[in-house]
């Protein structure tokens, strides 16, 4: 028998349903409202206008039961609503792992793009239903709703990673990502 450091997870076969962002069996689900994303957008007045009114819901986070634990493979479906504050639009809180993994994510519907900063470099993955973005392992992510239809996108990645979200805080993430004529638009990160 092989040893396991916990009791392990089964074999598991996992549905996604888009009408409802939810998978099934499911796992924890995290809602993040506009209120949980202070600081990240450029523009603080419209970020608490937004608040104040009806703190939208953002994102959502689907997880698989599949736990955050060495060796262990989690998976999760996030789902952006389409939306933009202050002309940036709407995104994760984005974040580095601690413990330096890679992971990939599988685009599942409406478009988006993949922000990626290892400190000094930043690039932007165009991601739509079918693309892979791969994240390598260091670089600071964040994933942008550019569309008018909520953006959804599989991610996964190694249970020990571990999840650095004040990394972005003080470094930003190189670029924002903008309503533009053309659509969208990266912008230096602090140019506004
Ligand atoms: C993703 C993200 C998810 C939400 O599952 O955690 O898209 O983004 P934030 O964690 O930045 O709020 C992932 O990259 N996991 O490692
Ligand atoms: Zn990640």
């Amino acid at each position: 028998m092989p040893e396991f450091a916990t009791v392990p997870v089964s074999p598991l076969r996992i549905s996604f349903d888009p009408a409802t962002a939810s998978v099934e069996p499911a796992g924890p689900v995290l809602t993040r409202r506009m209120s949980s994303l202070e600081g990240l957008f450029a523009d603080q007045g419209e970020w608490k206008r937004a608040v104040e009114e009806d703190d939208p819901v953002v994102y959502t986070v689907s997880s698989s039961p599949v736990p955050e634990i060495d060796r262990e493979l989690p998976q999760s479906i996030t789902t952006i609503r389409p939306g933009a504050c202050g002309g940036e639009f709407y995104m994760t809180k984005g974040h580095q792992h601690p413990n330096p993994q890679g992971e990939i994510y599988l685009g599942l519907t409406g478009v988006g793009g993949l922000l990626l900063f290892d400190g000094q470099r930043t690039e932007w993955i165009d991601m739509e239903p079918g693309v892979i973005g791969y994240i390598p392992p260091h670089w600071a992510h964040r994933s942008v709703n550019v569309g008018d239809e909520p953006y959804s996108f599989l991610a996964v990645y190694p249970g020990c990673a571990g999840h650095d979200y004040q990394w972005v805080l003080d470094h930003g993430m190189g670029a924002r990502v903008l309503r533009a004529p053309s659509g969208y638009e990266l912008v230096p990160y602090n140019s506004r």
